[in-house]
């Protein structure tokens, strides 16, 4: 690949020379708030929800961002066509900045932004055509009134402790569980079940859940369809006993999910319901977005 040009602090940087303090609190803390974006054919997907929840994300944190909300999503499509990234992947990350070796925030001089547009590496079709194999993992989804899991924060290491457990009992994605042992997400990805007579259902952002871009873009779809969307509290019993199941993410889009602890869902084959939501989503990805 091409070395990128990073956006850094308004100016391009090649990516052999764009870095940042190692006195960044960003990496010191996980002090900061990011997104991950894609393009596609030249749009930017859902751009103004993407900035409209970083801006969200960096209030909770009291972490006031330099520049405009308009000026961001032009420096995203900036850097769009500075990279040629018609199809692509986009991340775009605000640091508290450079501070020094205490937490305190007060101590930061000013947050450092940056913003990466690379090509994509996609999930294989393989994962779409045949689903995914879910484990619940024994680490819990961070409390609202600790880190709320609907900032998108730097510090993904609750997310990351759930990956890894995901990993070692052999699947790729974990379904998450609160504190309440209410099913909640995966560890980059939200989760839906698809029941009989038209019925979609997925855990509310305030059960513990980020609110998914996708997520939003699916539910829309799936109502669009004709099913009933209901938000709701769900429990392990009921992704277990659920016609249909998938994920929705940036990365993964809408994936279908075939297995779940052990238990098969759609006797282990991805459901025809999924599939054309799936075809849907793919369908309608180009009008919803930002054009490069
Ligand atoms: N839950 C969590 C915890 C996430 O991190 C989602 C749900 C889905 O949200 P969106 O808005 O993307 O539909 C996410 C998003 C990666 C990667 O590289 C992960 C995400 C986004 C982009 C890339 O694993 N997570």
């Amino acid at each position: 690949m091409d070395s990128l040009s990073i956006w850094l602090d308004g100016e391009f940087v090649p990516e052999e020379e764009a870095a940042v303090s190692i006195f960044d609190h960003g990496l010191l803390y996980g002090d900061g708030v990011f997104e991950g974006i894609r393009a596609y054919e030249g749009t930017v997907f859902k751009l103004k929800e993407h900035i409209k929840r970083l801006y969200r994300s960096a209030k909770i944190l009291k972490l006031e961002i330099p520049i405009s909300p308009e000026e961001m999503k032009e420096a995203v499509l900036e850097s769009c066509r500075e990279n040629g990234v018609k199809n692509g992947y986009i991340r775009l990350v605000v640091t508290r900045g450079r501070g020094d070796l205490g937490l305190d925030p007060a101590k930061c001089d000013k947050p450092t932004i940056f913003i990466i547009a690379a090509d994509i590496e996609l999930y294989p079709e393989e994962a779409y055509e045949k689903g995914l194999k879910l484990v619940t993992v024994p680490t819990r989804r961070n409390l609202n009134e600790a880190i709320n899991p609907r900032v998108k924060s730097l510090n993904y290491l609750n997310n990351i402790m759930a990956k890894m457990e995901a990993r070692e009992a052999g699947a790729k994605e974990g379904i998450m569980l609160n504190q309440q042992g209410y099913v909640v997400e995966c560890t980059g990805d939200n989760i839906f079940i698809i029941e009989d007579d038209k019925v979609v259902r997925t855990p509310p952002p305030y059960m513990g859940a980020l609110e998914g871009i996708t997520r939003a873009t699916l539910m829309e779809l799936a109502e669009a369809r004709g099913y009933e969307v209901i938000e709701e509290p769900l429990n392990r019993y009921d992704l277990y006993v659920a016609n249909e199941c998938f994920l929705t993410g940036t990365a993964a889009e809408a994936l279908p999910v075939i297995e779940i602890d052990g238990r098969k869902i759609n006797g282990g084959v991805p459901g025809p319901e999924t599939k054309q939501l799936i075809s849907d989503f793919r369908d309608s990805v180009v009008e919803q977005g930002a054009k490069i």
